[in-house]
């Protein structure tokens, strides 16, 4: 079958769907460490993993909008200033089961761990495009082009049988301070095959979908990308709309992840003993805005306590350009004194003010998508 050369995966993954593969780690997985593990970082796919046997073969082709169109191999790639970005990816699919729960959604089911955060390196998206004659922060070009789009080699069924893509404004990725990569490592190694092997998107701050995996083509296109997964799949709408009264293009295609914040130290539930418990969770906001704050309630959500936060272990997070990862999630801590069994709540307020949603009910929609709603625990106490 299609799916009959799939890489090996760590067995602690919890599959939510086999072929195509898509599994995360569990929760506790992701406090471990600030940069998450390779093997512990969710699989999202759509499709079979493509095989790149020979990469001296593999090249990235460059068309559409521009007056010199060129291929560009893995060794021109490489002769680009190298950067390392980290940057957490979030799917935006993230909590869907939880968001199932108050009405049926139509999508893979996912916990709380499509997501992760890792240290992304290869090249600037501006410079590859300076390399084609576009130069930085350029929102169009003399020919009309005003989005990039990116094509993979995989094949997806949504695409009926063609290969995943999606857009970005060229605004966005003619900007150095954007930081869009064509990455070919994560966490100082090759990008192995999961994730993309040999070159992959990273769109930082952005919902994981536009950082398409298996790059094969980037187009200059005039109209964003008219994929499935742009137009049809990847927005939200109102509690109002269902299956019967849907219209795709009211709505534009997801970019920017909002503020989310998550506990990993517990299970929904978890029995503890009575005392001192301490909470660790994530924290992430989209388009670059750092994290203000995590609150965390042990009623409910009547009271709250301001847990600490960090990006490297030790050093307090900041929050500024200067001292902490911009693109990356931060972890926090509070330990909680717990007499009785309660609801342990977690929420978190990113640097432009915004804050989640109390219930997921407010922010229902048919796809399941952008569950940030109030994170929440229960705890037994016992013995
Ligand atoms: N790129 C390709 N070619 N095919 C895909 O199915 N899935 C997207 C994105 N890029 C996908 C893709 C989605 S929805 C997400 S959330 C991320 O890849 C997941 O990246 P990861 O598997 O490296 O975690
Ligand atoms: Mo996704």
């Amino acid at each position: 079958s299609d799916y009959a050369r799939e890489p090996p995966r760590h067995p602690a993954l919890t599959i939510n769907s086999k072929e195509p593969f898509n599994a995360e780690p569990p929760r506790s997985a992701l406090i471990e460490s600030y940069v998450t593990p390779v093997d512990f970082f969710y699989k999202r796919n759509h499709g079979p993993i493509p095989i790149v046997d020979d990469i001296e073969k593999y090249y990235v082709s460059i068309r559409g909008l521009i007056e010199n169109p060129r291929d560009l191999f893995m060794r021109a790639i490489r002769m680009l200033p190298k950067c390392n970005v980290t940057a957490t990816l979030q799917c935006a699919g993230n909590r869907r089961t939880a968001m199932s729960k108050s009405r049926t959604v139509k999508g893979v089911g996912w916990d709380v761990s499509a997501i992760g955060n890792a240290v992304w390196g290869g090249v600037k998206l501006a410079d590859v495009l300076e390399l084609v004659g576009i130069p930085k922060l350029t929102s169009v070009t003399k020919s009309g082009g005003k989005h990039v789009e990116f094509v993979s080699i995989d094949k997806c069924k949504e695409e009926n049988g063609g290969p995943y893509k999606a857009s970005v404004p060229l605004s966005q990725a003619t900007d150095p301070q954007a930081d869009v990569l064509l990455a070919y490592e994560m966490n100082g190694k090759p990008l192995n095959r999961d994730h993309g092997y040999p070159l992959r998107v990273v769109v930082p701050g952005v919902i994981g979908a536009r950082s398409v995996k298996w790059l094969d083509t980037i187009n200059i296109i005039a109209e964003e990308c008219q994929g499935f997964f742009m137009q049809k799949d990847y927005k939200m709408f109102p509690p109002s709309v269902d299956w019967d009264n849907i219209n795709w293009n009211t709505r534009r295609p997801l970019m920017d992840f909002p503020v989310q914040c998550v506990i990993c130290s517990l299970e929904d539930v978890n029995t503890v003993k009575p005392g001192k418990v301490k909470i660790n969770g994530y924290a992430v906001s989209g388009g670059g805005r750092g994290i203000e704050r995590v609150d965390v309630s042990i009623d409910g959500g009547k009271n709250w306590l301001e847990a600490s936060r960090y990006q490297k272990l030790g050093v307090p997070y900041v929050g500024d350009d200067m001292s902490s990862d911009k693109w990356a999630w931060v972890l926090f801590e509070v330990m909680v004194d717990i007499p009785q069994s309660t609801q342990i709540v977690a929420k978190a307020v990113d640097t432009a003010a915004n804050v989640q949603p109390e219930n997921v009910e407010t922010i229902w929609n048919l796809r399941g998508v952008l569950n940030t709603s109030w994170h929440r625990v229960h705890v037994r106490v016992g013995r």
